[in-house]
């Protein structure tokens, strides 16, 4: 039996890797192997293509060759990493995926939705997240959180309005595929976001959703 695919997504400064770590310990706990990685990298490729589009000096990237950067990342990811996790029975947990695509380079830099659907296909298959946990959080709030950081990367350097568009991004998927997504409430103390995800996780878990 294949593993559970398991995505977190986030916007600016929703706690992502803060409650990554929490997410993989429940499982953990749970007696589940889990694999844990991230997008943009999870590979030695990966990572390298991820300095690349992070780099705040490569300014003059085009919008197709961060989507397409994005896709040759996550191909090597699937073939390398995720495939053969999953294909073993194991639960991948993988900080951000293909809705950050729809988010950032759709929503965010508007790319055709279709476009991104085509590569999706192709890069794909018809392989999609079992669950996708989404950390919400009104931009101002993320970005106060997010600006104690040190030196911003390329995306971090974006204006407020990007970070709108990419978490109103984020919600129109979320509706449109209440199935797969949960929406966290990322506002509230840190005890208070893992108290919902424990909700959703025990939830999750009992309910036996996405074991293909
Ligand atoms: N990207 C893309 O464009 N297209 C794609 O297809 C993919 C990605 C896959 C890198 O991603 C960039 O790649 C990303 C989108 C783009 N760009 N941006 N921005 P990333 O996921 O590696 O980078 P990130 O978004 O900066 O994630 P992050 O490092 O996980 O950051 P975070 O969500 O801000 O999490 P954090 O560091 O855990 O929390 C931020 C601060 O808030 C920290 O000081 C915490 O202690 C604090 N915090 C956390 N929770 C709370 C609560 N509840 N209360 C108060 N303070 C809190």
């Amino acid at each position: 039996m294949r593993g559970r695919f398991i995505t977190l997504e986030g916007s600016e400064g929703s706690g992502k890797s803060t409650n990554l770590n929490y997410i993989h310990q429940r499982l953990q706990q749970a007696g589940i192997e889990v694999v844990l990685t991230r997008e943009p990298g999870g590979t030695p490729l990966g990572e390298a293509i991820r300095t690349l589009l992070l780099d705040h000096r490569q300014q003059a990237m085009a919008s197709d060759t961060e989507l397409l950067l994005m896709f040759a990342a996550r191909a090597q990811h699937l073939n390398e990493l995720i495939l053969p996790a999953l294909a073993a029975g194991k639960w991948v947990l993988c900080d951000r995926f293909t809705d950050a695509t729809y988010a950032y380079q759709g929503a965010g830099r508007g790319i055709d939705k279709e476009r991104i659907a085509q590569l999706e296909q192709w890069v794909q298959g018809a392989l999609r997240p079992d669950l996708t946990l989404f950390l919400d959080l009104p931009v101002a709030q993320g970005l106060a959180r997010a600006g104690e950081r040190a030196e911003l990367d390329r995306f971090e350097r974006e204006e407020l309005a990007f970070f709108e568009r990419v978490r109103q991004g984020y919600l129109s998927q979320a509706t449109a595929q209440p199935q797969r997504y949960r929406v966290v409430d990322a506002a509230p103390s840190l005890p208070q976001v893992q108290a919902q995800l424990d909700r959703i996780l025990d939830d999750y878990l009992a309910s036996g959703i996405g074991v293909a």
